[in-house]
């Protein structure tokens, strides 16, 4: 079972490390993974299970998190309206995206990062994701609001780019002009 210890932090070179495509089909390994890493997910937001593992809870982890250096994303979690999104990604990659940008305005954070990194993360309000899901199959999504910018994250990862190499250094609260809070 995967748990914090398992989690590489800040200074770990898979973090600043682009990572490799995965084989299509799915080997054995690959999949298991892929399932460990949603059932971390699904542990570190059960109230009884990460307590007992000491979990900190999280909506999307990256292989290169756990120092594997492979294109694979989970993600699970409810959306504002109760909506699940709960998906094994295999080789995403934003295919097009809006020319309008969102931020969350109480900001991100990261399992991998031990401290609170205070701005806002500027990403693209609207994406397209292809990518391949944990049964071989294809798999196209649309997304905005807060949804975009979990899987934005994620993919980030698979790229070695971290959400505080997206704040503006020089004044971490400036929002540009084609961008819009997400509360
Ligand atoms: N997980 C973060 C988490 O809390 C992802 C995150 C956080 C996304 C805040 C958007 C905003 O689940 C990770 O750091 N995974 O990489
Ligand atoms: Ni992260």
């Amino acid at each position: 079972m995967i748990t914090m210890k398992d989690i590489v932090r800040e200074g770990h070179p898979s973090l600043k490390t682009k990572a490799e495509e995965v084989n299509i089909p799915l080997q054995q390994g690959d999949q298991d993974l892929l399932e460990e890493m949603m059932t971390f997910l699904k542990n570190s937001q059960d109230e009884e299970i990460s307590k007992e593992y000491d979990l900190r809870a999280g909506v999307g982890l990256a292989a290169p998190q756990l120092g594997i250096n492979k294109r694979l994303v989970a993600i699970h979690f409810e959306d504002f309206n109760g909506k699940l999104y709960s998906y094994g990604l295999v080789n995403p990659k934003i295919v097009s995206h809006s020319v309008e940008e969102a931020y969350l305005s109480s900001g991100e954070g990261c399992l991998s990062v031990d401290r609170a990194v205070e701005g806002y993360v500027i990403r693209h309000a609207r994406i397209t994701v292809k990518a391949t899901d944990m049964n071989n199959n294809p798999l196209k999504l649309r997304l905005k609001g807060y949804p975009a910018i979990v899987f934005q994250h994620e993919i980030d990862h698979l790229n070695g780019i971290m959400f505080y190499d997206r704040i503006n250094s020089k004044n971490p609260f400036l929002a540009p002009e084609n961008a819009n809070a997400i509360d």
